[in-house]
């Protein structure tokens, strides 16, 4: 695979040199100050090849490889008559970016909310932090703190009472840390959404359910990724983090039947899939290895991460060390080693998949510095670290062998 991490910009505390030093020779990153819909234009994008290539060129041969995300404008998620205009600005923006040389485009179809956590400073005994999801906190942020109409329907008994009695034991600076929490915005930015008019942008949802959703997705991609297609570019949607409904807006790539039907709805390689195992392996009903043989084909992004499902509650999951968790790491990286060497043997130009090392811990170092949450260095260099070594030696025995 080709070694990739994430780079949210000038503005990212991590820099392009501790990329390099990681022994990366993709970054990933996307022009994350532009409002979403608007057209990213070569210049802006030359700008930002400039700093990752140019920049550093006596130190680096840094690439970036893949843009994450071009968001999907909401218009488009609800099939609003605007989203035509924002469809054609969308394919201009590919247009623009293979013009200038790239070639792997990832983005999400979740309605308003992007990935979805209760606690972003879990604690492990020896003092590192990671990424939670609590599902009984989710809850009480719905029912009590947000007081959506309906969410009743969504929780059972036993977590609409414990949420209510944890609620009075909290104090309000930790409802507002949940509160901040749970309506944190896009990844690479710092704003997030305001509890004022949140439930608004969930309003705007009301007579949207999975199947216009599904509609409104495959209408999106049988416009763009022909355009893709045809300008030398692959997208790849990001599953659905965590891969069920939320907030009562449906989600739609959460399963393999979710993604072979989105395969389906355009049957063209342009119509591809980040292959995510973090999110994914959120649900045990998901066979990532089988999935990898299955769809290996459309697969153009690889995120390597895995969480572990909690014993009190089996909803409740935490990201675990990337070699350690629910997902079996060997057998999902030994699939994509043979998927790269299905394509080898068939001559494919991508015959080698760019791959990230998807969130780590806060730790060492990294616990006294202001990162993005899940992109701290040292997490994601101990992550690669290892999945680095996966690889080799799954790759060597196969030669042996
Ligand atoms: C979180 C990320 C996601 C991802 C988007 C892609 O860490 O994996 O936010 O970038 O969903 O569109």
């Amino acid at each position: 695979m080709i070694q990739t991490m994430r780079w949210f910009g000038p503005n990212d505390p991590v820099s392009l040199m501790d990329i390099r030093q990681a022994g990366c020779s993709g970054v990933v990153t996307a022009l994350h100050q532009m409002p979403v819909g608007e057209v990213w234009t070569r210049e802006a994008i030359r700008e930002r090849i400039s700093l990752i290539e140019v920049g550093n060129e006596r130190y680096t041969s840094l690439k970036w490889l893949v843009v994450e995300s071009l968001p999907v404008h909401e218009h488009i998620k609800k099939g609003l008559p605007a989203r035509d205009e924002y469809i054609e600005k969308y394919k201009t923006s590919l247009r623009n970016l293979a013009a200038e040389g790239i070639k792997t485009v990832c983005y999400n179809f979740m309605p308003v909310l992007d990935w979805s956590r209760t606690d972003l400073t879990y604690t492990f005994p020896e003092g590192h932090k990671t990424l939670r999801f609590v599902w009984e906190d989710f809850a009480l942020f719905d029912l009590y703190i947000l007081q959506r109409p309906g969410a009743e329907a969504d929780y059972d008994q036993q977590v609409q009472e414990s949420g209510r009695k944890k609620l009075q034991s909290m104090s309000p600076v930790e409802i507002q840390l949940l509160t901040n929490t749970v309506l944190l915005g896009l990844p690479g930015s710092e704003e997030a959404f305001e509890l004022a008019n949140f439930q608004e942008l969930l309003n705007a949802y009301a007579e949207i359910g999975d199947q216009e959703l599904r509609e409104n997705l495959y209408y999106f991609i049988r416009q763009v990724a022909p355009v893709a297609q045809e300008a030398g570019i692959n997208l790849c949607i990001h599953p659905d983090d965590p891969p069920r409904a939320l907030l009562g807006l449906p989600r739609v790539v959460s399963t393999e039947a979710d993604l072979a039907q989105l395969m389906n709805a355009c049957d063209i390689r342009a119509n591809g899939i980040t292959f995510c195992t973090g999110s994914l392996g959120v649900r045990a009903d998901n066979d990532l290895p089988g999935i990898i043989r299955r769809l290996g084909d459309r697969i153009h992004f690889v995120h390597l991460r895995t969480t572990k499902r909690e014993a009190e509650d089996n909803r409740n999951f935490h990201e675990a060390p990337h070699l350690n968790g629910d997902v079996d790491m060997y057998e999902v990286v030994k699939a994509l080693h043979q998927e790269e060497l299905r394509r080898r043997a068939a001559h494919y130009t991508d015959n080698l998949l760019p791959m990230r090392p998807d969130h780590g811990f806060q730790m060492l170092d990294d616990l006294h510095k202001k990162t993005y949450p899940g992109y701290s260095m040292i997490g994601r260099l101990k992550a690669l670290a290892e999945l680095r070594g996966l690889e080799m030696s799954i790759a060597r025995s196969v030669q042996e062998y």
